[in-house]
């Protein structure tokens, strides 16, 4: 299983709202070659973390099948995301869109790039209320938790249905 976690707090360019460039990453993932995207989350309106001054954001995660050189995906959605006018700025900045890859196929490697499971996903609600949706089975590989033990684990944090 290869889950890519998505996320977008500006309007592009062409004043594309971020939601709508989340929808056009999913239509982008489906091309990928020798990958089958099999689910996508629920979308979900959530609050910056850490609190800030920027929009919110719209946040949601793909899961895809398939073999692939985790280096070589890493690529794949940094063109993806330059595509759609991601400039990349400070950690955490405001962002077109954001393309993370979360897990691959239960590889834990603390080389970059990229670092997997991904070392932040753990904390994050907006990553695992939709990876629940999708992986209601998964185990992060590095913790052996669920994401709804994850989650239970946490301070609460705004993770809203859209
Ligand atoms: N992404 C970040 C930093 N903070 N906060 C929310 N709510 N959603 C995100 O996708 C997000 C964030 C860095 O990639
Ligand atoms: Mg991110
Ligand atoms: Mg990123």
């Amino acid at each position: 299983m290869i889950l890519v976690a998505i996320g977008a707090n500006l309007p592009d360019r062409e004043g594309r709202s971020p939601f709508a460039s989340c929808l056009a990453a999913v239509e982008a993932l489906r091309l990928l070659p020798g990958l089958r995207l099999v689910a996508v989350s629920p979308w979900y309106r959530t609050a910056p973390v850490p609190p800030s001054g920027q929009p919110d954001y719209i946040n949601g995660i793909v899961r895809l099948e398939g073999a692939v050189d985790p280096a070589e995906l890493l690529a794949w959605l940094q063109a993806i995301e330059a595509r759609a006018g991601r400039l990349r700025g400070a950690a955490n900045a405001a962002r077109t869109l954001d393309l993370d890859i979360v897990e691959v196929n239960g590889v834990v490697r603390a080389t970059p790039d990229p670092v997997l499971p991904h070392p932040r996903a753990h904390l994050r609600a907006f990553v695992l209320c939709p990876l629940h949706d999708v992986a209601p089975d998964w185990v992060h590989p590095g913790l052996g938790e669920g994401a709804a033990a994850l989650l239970r684990a946490l301070p609460p944090q705004v993770v809203l249905p859209l």
